[in-house]
C-alpha cells in the first residue's frame, strides 16, 4: 500500500478523553473512531488488525477440530426465556421490540442459539463431539463503557460451544480449548495466564481466564511468578489425545494464578513469599464447562448407545477479539508508540523515501515495494512529499515492526537502512538483503 492513497487519519494531539495508552495510540494512529459510548468505527489500519488476529483464531480453531459458523446478532426472546436467562441477564441486555411488538434483543453472548442449532440437528451420540464457534459482534450494555476497545458495548467476540456425551468428554473439550488458546495468543505475541476465575451469569464451576498481565488492566491478580516462566512455543499436540491436552492443562495450571473472585488468601501464603505477586490483568478470554445446565432447559438431548435420551454436556470458550488489539498494545508500545508483533502488524514493514522526487530514491522503493509484494508481503510505502521526520514519526506511531530507509545518499553507497522498531536498531545493507532479511523474519524465500 502507498501511504499517499491509504486512508489513515492520523492525529496530530493526544485526545484527551483517552485514559490509558492503548486508547490513545489506537485513536492516533487513526484506527477507530468512537461513534457512541462504547461503539466505534473501525478505520482501515484498526480493521487490518482486527482480521489478522480473527484469520489467527480461525487458523487454531481449525488445528482444534472445531468447526466455524455464523450466528444472527439479533435474536427474539423465546430462546432466552426458555433458557430461563430473559429477565436474570439484566441491563447489560439491550432489549427492543420489532414492528409487530415481538421482544428481541442483541446477542450478549449466544449459548442458547448454538444450543438450538445443535437440539434442531443431531439427535445420535454418533455426531459428538462436536464443537462450533462463531466470530460475531456483541453487544452488553455496560453501565461504565471505558478504555476504548478494552470495554466497549458494542465489541468483537470469538464464542465456541461444545457439546459432548459424557463430562468426561466435555472435560477434554476444555482441556483442549485451553491448549489451543494458549497457541492463539502466543502466535499474537502476548503471554495470556490462565487463572482460575470466577463463572458469572454463564455458569458452572469449572472456568479459567486468560490474563494478560498489565497495570492498566481492570482485574487484580494473584500469582506464583513461575507461570510466566511458562511457554507454549512450537510443540506440535494431537488435540484428540486426552493425555496430552490434561498434561498440558496440568503444566499451566497447577500453579496458584487466580483473579480476585476466587483468590483464597491461605492458600496464596502457601506459596513462597519470593514467588507471591499481586498485578493487575486483562482478560483476553475465558473458558467454561457447565454440564447440563441449557442441555436441560433446552432440551438438548440425543440418543445415547443404550438408546436413550442423554442430555449433552457442555461447555462455552470466549476470546475478546476487539479487545485484543487493547492488550496488545499495553503489552507492546514505547513513549513514541505502539510497537506491534509481527504475527499481528497490518503491514509486515514500512519504507521510508527520504527523498520523494529524487529519481534513484523514488526507483529503488518502487522496487523495494514490487519485491516484497512479489514475495506475498505488505508494504506500507511512505511516498507523501513530507519532511523525514514527519514520516518517521507516523511509522513509529503506527507500529510496524520493521522499516527500511531509502534515500539517496545510501544509494550513493549502494545501501538502504533496516531498523527494528522494538529495538530501535539501524543496520545498513543492499536492497536485495534488506529484501532477504524481511523475507526470513515472515518465513517467506526470496528468490
Ligand atoms: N459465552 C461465553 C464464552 S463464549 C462468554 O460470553 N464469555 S465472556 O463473557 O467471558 O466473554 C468472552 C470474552 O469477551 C472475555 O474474556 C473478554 O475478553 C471479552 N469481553 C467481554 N466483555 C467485553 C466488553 N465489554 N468489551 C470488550 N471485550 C469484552
Amino acid at each position: 500500500m502507498r501511504l499517499s492513497r491509504y486512508f489513515l487519519p492520523v492525529l496530530k494531539e493526544t485526545p484527551s478523553e483517552a485514559q490509558i495508552v492503548s486508547h490513545r495510540y489506537m485513536l492516533r494512529a487513526g484506527m477507530i473512531k468512537q461513534q457512541a459510548a462504547g461503539i466505534y468505527s473501525w478505520l482501515p489500519m484498526g480493521f487490518k488488525v482486527l482480521r489478522k488476529i480473527e484469520d489467527i483464531i480461525h487458523e487454531e480453531q481449525a488445528k482444534a477440530g472445531h468447526i466455524a459458523m455464523q450466528m444472527p446478532t439479533l435474536q427474539t426472546a423465546d430462546l432466552w426465556r426458555e433458557s430461563g436467562r430473559y429477565d436474570g441477564y439484566g441491563e447489560e441486555m439491550l432489549r427492543m421490540q420489532d414492528r409487530h411488538g415481538r421482544d428481541m434483543l442483541f446477542s450478549p453472548t449466544a449459548e442458547e442459539l448454538f444450543t438450538d442449532v445443535f437440539r434442531s440437528h443431531v439427535s445420535s451420540y454418533k455426531d459428538l463431539p462436536l464443537t462450533l464457534y462463531q466470530i460475531q459482534w456483541k453487544f452488553r450494555d455496560e453501565i461504565r463503557p471505558r478504555f476504548g476497545v478494552m470495554r466497549g458495548r458494542e465489541f468483537y467476540m470469538k464464542d465456541g460451544y461444545n457439546f459432548d456425551l459424557s463430562k468426561e468428554d466435555a472435560l477434554h473439550a476444555y482441556n483442549r480449548h485451553l491448549v489451543s488458546y494458549l497457541r492463539t495468543y502466543e502466535r499474537m505475541g502476548l503471554q495470556a495466564i490462565p487463572m482460575r476465575a470466577d463463572s458469572g451469569p454463564i455458569g458452572g464451576d469449572d472456568t479459567h481466564e486468560f490474563l494478560v498481565l498489565a497495570e492498566t488492566g481492570e482485574s487484580e491478580v494473584f500469582y506464583d511468578s513461575e507461570v510466566t516462566d511458562l511457554t507454549f512455543g512450537d510443540r506440535e499436540i494431537d488435540f484428540d489425545s486426552v493425555e496430552q491436552c490434561q498434561a498440558v492443562l496440568e503444566e499451566f495450571t497447577s500453579r496458584y494464578a487466580r483473579t480476585d473472585e476466587t483468590h483464597d488468601e491461605a492458600l496464596f501464603n502457601q506459596v513462597p513469599q519470593e514467588r507471591r505477586r499481586v498485578a493487575r490483568g486483562i482478560e483476553v478470554g475465558q473458558i467454561f464447562y457447565f454440564g447440563t445446565k441449557y442441555s436441560d432447559a433446552l432440551g438438548a438431548t440425543v440418543q445415547g448407545p443404550d438408546g436413550k435420551p442423554t442430555p449433552v454436556h457442555m461447555g462455552s470458550h470466549g476470546i475478546g477479539v476487539s479487545r485484543l488489539l487493547g492488550a496488545i498494545i499495553e503489552a507492546s508500545h514505547d513513549d513514541k508508540g505502539i510497537i506491534w508483533p509481527e504475527g499481528v502488524t497490518p503491514f509486515h514493514c514500512g519504507i521510508v523515501n527520504l527523498k520523494q522526487g529524487d529519481e534513484a530514491a523514488d526507483e529503488a522503493c518502487n522496487a523495494l515495494y514490487a519485491s516484497l509484494s512479489a514475495l506475498g508481503l505488505e508494504p506500507l510505502y511512505d511516498d507523501r512529499n513530507e519532511r523525514a521526520g514527519g514520516k518517521f514519526a507516523t511509522m513509529d506511531l503506527i507500529g510496524l515492526p520493521w522499516r527500511i530507509t531509502v534515500g539517496p545518499r545510501g544509494l550513493k553507497n549502494g545501501v538502504v537502512e533496516v531498523t527494528c522498531r522494538r529495538t530501535g536498531e539501524n543496520t545498513e545493507m543492499p536492497p536485495e538483503q534488506a529484501i532477504a532479511k524481511i523475507a526470513e523474519i515472515y518465513g517467506k524465500v526470496a528468490g
